[in-house]
């Protein structure tokens, strides 16, 4: 399969993420996809789209934040990378944004994605790599695989969180519509529900979305990824929601895979987007799945079975030692 990767994706490097009341390594790092390349072994460099594609999914105001953040804060005399601490969900009056502290409160929902020196750049790289496998398959082949990072399925479009600034998978989504595809189904097979793709689509009856994840009542993005949450107007019913119970093994996921692929297959879609995390794998350090190695190649022959025209996009996955095997796995599975 062709694979597509820019080494400019790997500056983006925050030091520490706050997590359970402490400073800790940021777990998004660029090993990950060191990792993956080095398993893949031959990747092509994307093309540059320019922003136009970014636009059709993110607003002006969201793209300028993300490309003066870091700037900012450090022109503001702070040290390290920029990260909100105080949000705007209490006092909703209008929002006076000169201050970078209000600017990173509005455009953030959590405080894991600190923007560094070279996050927009990494960011930049990470959706024209989305779009040139787009491109890739667009253009006749059958499949193609996008080794993004940093992932994109936490942001929306005006929002970053979860280690996402640019939604790598929704920007291709609205890529394929612009280049005249009629209807997308996204299945995101991430361990985290996949909230920004989500989101942006929620509204929308041309693109699917439909996602298997760790349950939200335990499970980070919490707010987002529960059963009941259907879509709405005329995207009423394209989204689908198959939470697990932590815990979750091949017997419990095929069953969900079953329901998610027979919903796909109804919508009949000229193209198919995966968000891939192989944070799903039982060794994985900070998810609470229990798949294994041997596991990913059975799971993606079932997604190539609906044989439709597949853009694989990479999402999470922090077991480092084995993310490239893993990985590699998943895509012979096509
Ligand atoms: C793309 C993706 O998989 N994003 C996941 C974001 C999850 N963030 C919440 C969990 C934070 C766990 N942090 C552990 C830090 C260890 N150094
Ligand atoms: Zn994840």
């Amino acid at each position: 399969m062709r694979s597509f990767f820019d080494p400019r994706q790997l500056a983006h490097s925050p030091e520490v993420e706050l997590h359970n009341g402490a400073f800790q390594p940021h777990a998004e790092h660029g090993g990950r996809v060191r990792s993956i390349a080095s398993a893949l072994g031959r990747t092509e460099e994307p093309a540059d789209h320019g922003e136009a594609p970014l636009l059709r999914v993110h607003s002006p105001a969201y793209l300028d934040f993300l490309k003066s953040a870091w700037r900012e804060w450090r022109a503001a005399g702070r040290p390290g990378d920029a990260a909100a601490y105080a949000w705007p969900v209490v006092r909703r009056r209008p929002i006076d944004l000169d201050r970078i502290d209000a600017r990173l409160g509005r455009y953030s929902f959590d405080a894991s994605s600190p923007i560094a020196e070279a996050t927009w750049d990494s960011a930049y790289w990470s959706a024209q790599t989305a779009l040139s496998a787009l491109e890739a398959v667009l253009a006749g082949e059958r499949n193609a695989f996008a080794l993004c990072r940093p992932p994109g399925h936490h942001c929306g479009a005006d929002y970053l969180g979860g280690y996402c600034y640019l939604n790598n998978a929704a920007i291709a989504a609205e890529a394929a519509l612009a280049a005249g595809r009629r209807r997308i189904a996204i299945l995101d097979v991430d361990y985290h529900h996949g909230n920004g793709t989500q989101d942006v689509f929620y509204a929308s009856g041309d693109v699917l979305f439909v996602s298997i994840h760790a349950d939200p009542r335990t499970d980070y993005p919490y707010y987002w990824g529960h059963s009941d949450e259907a879509g709405e107007g005329e995207g009423e019913g394209s989204t689908l929601n198959l939470p697990l119970p932590r815990g979750a093994g091949r017997t419990d996921y095929e069953p969900a895979l079953g329901r998610a692929l027979e919903r796909i297959a109804a919508f009949a879609p000229d193209l198919l987007i995966c968000s891939f995390g192989a944070d799903t794998f039982g060794g994985d350090p900070i998810c609470h799945f229990a798949l294994e190695g041997c596991d990913y190649p059975v799971l993606a022959r079932r997604i190539a079975s609906l044989a439709l025209p597949t853009l694989v996009v990479m999402e999470g996955g922090y077991a480092v030692d084995a993310l490239g095997a893993n990985v590699a796995a998943f895509l012979s599975g096509f």
